[in-house]
């Protein structure tokens, strides 16, 4: 692990990073939306497509083999990443999206009845809302959620007030999409085990910006994304405890997550086949491990500190721009800066400085609830990736100028 991190030298694995947006330096800043990808994310999926690809786990020729393993070494590279006990653990999803949905769908429709709790933040990505809220059609189960502060802070003793015994799962982010706030996952999952209830971390956001031990944070089930750490789209993970995960039943039926069908009856595979019926994404679960590889060889300590430079930067810049106003400032957070500016709606501040080749995502950025809360109906949204510079805040900043120019 490199202690000093150079991030011109980064910049260059980037191969977009070097096109113009519109005749103009491109500052991408949308990387909790997607995440740009490194030359060794793309060169190892094209080397997949181009050496080594079959089906895996049902051919026996040569290429199906080769396809098998180096599928489940990028479960390997994915355990290593987030210490997770046992490779096992690691089911290879969709995305952060359908980790959710399957541990909904099948944890949450399995031991939830009537009137059993779900605590949820009113910080969630919708995808982290809208599978409970299914879930809850069916079971009868409640739904509550954890409120937050002005700021962006949530307390913990309001995890510890809302927690009850008839809590069964909490589930919650680990860096907030919208306003940065990280939480403290370790005495979350104290509070909820203590009640026994398992804990559910949406970790889209946390894999990217802090190093993830799933075992020190002490939480049941970890899900993220491969798209927003510099992988592919359409590869994701959860990764739960072994002892749950083997007690649930499937979620989705087809290939390869069989161990016998007849006419009548099927009996599962065992971990982790039971939970990925149908063909994985094969080429982009190796394209995850090569992110992983790429993040692991820079550090992804070294990479955090590198952002928190360019987030205090950012924070104190966008800060002295007149009439804007920082959306979520707690103490701590990671690299999303969400703000709104009293001139312009966020749709056109994001629309005016594009022109100026400046990335920022606009919207409710799929946390309505959050956004009601704030009394907002969306926000522009700056996030950042290890390949930002504070050139970059400084472009950004120099088109906020120019959009307060247009509506003054
Ligand atoms: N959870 C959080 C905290 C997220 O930020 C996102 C995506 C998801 C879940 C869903 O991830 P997916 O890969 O399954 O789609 N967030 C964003 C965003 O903030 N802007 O675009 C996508």
């Amino acid at each position: 692990m490199s202690a000093r991190f150079d991030v011109d030298t980064a910049r260059k694995d980037f191969p977009i990073l070097s096109k113009p947006v519109r005749g103009r330096r491109l500052v991408y800043l949308d990387s909790a939306g997607s995440a740009q990808k490194p030359r060794h994310v793309i060169d190892s999926v094209r080397d997949v497509y181009e050496n080594d690809y079959a089906n895996v786990h049902r051919g026996l020729h040569y290429l199906s083999e080769r396809a098998s393993a180096r599928y489940e070494e990028a479960r390997e590279t994915v355990r290593a990443f987030i210490n997770a006990p046992e490779q096992h653990e690691v089911v290879f999803t969709g995305g952060t999206t359908e980790a959710i949905n399957l541990v909904a769908w099948s944890y949450g429709r399995s031991v939830l009845g009537p009137g059993d709790e779900v605590l949820i933040t009113c910080a969630e990505h919708h995808s982290n809302i809208v599978p409970w809220h299914l879930v809850r059609e069916q079971t009868g189960c409640v739904v509550k959620a954890v409120p937050v502060q002005d700021d962006g802070t949530f307390r913990l003793e309001d995890f510890a007030r809302l927690i009850t015994e008839r809590t069964r799962v909490v589930s919650c982010f680990h860096v907030s999409n919208v306003l940065g706030t990280v939480l403290p996952l370790r005495d979350i999952a104290r509070l909820a085990h203590a009640q026994g209830a398992v804990v559910v971390v949406d970790g889209a956001q946390g894999i990217v910006h802090l190093p993830v031990d799933v075992q020190e944070l002490e939480v049941d089930f970890y899900a993220f994304s491969g798209h927003k750490l510099y992988g592919p789209s359409g590869i994701g993970v959860l990764w739960g405890r072994a002892e749950l995960l083997e007690a649930m039943p499937p979620w989705q039926g087809g290939g390869g997550m069989i161990d016998t069908v007849t006419l009548s009856a099927t009996t599962w595979a065992d971990l982790p086949d039971k939970f990925e019926a149908g063909t994985p994404p094969i080429a982009q679960a190796i394209g995850l491990a090569a992110a992983i590889d790429y993040v692991s060889d820079i550090g992804i300590d070294a990479i955090a500190r590198h952002e928190q430079e360019v987030l205090l930067y950012a924070t104190q810049r966008l800060a002295s721009v007149p009439g804007l106003s920082l959306v979520g400032t707690a103490a701590g957070k990671a690299s999303v800066v969400s703000f709104v500016m009293d001139c312009a709606h966020p749709h056109d501040v994001s629309t005016i400085i594009d022109q100026y080749g400046v990335a920022v995502r606009a919207g409710h950025h799929c946390a309505q609830p959050l956004m009601d809360r704030f009394e907002l109906s969306s926000t522009a949204r700056a996030s950042l990736a290890l390949y930002n510079t504070t050139e970059d805040i400084d472009i950004l900043v120099e088109s906020l100028e120019k959009v307060r120019e247009i509506f003054q």
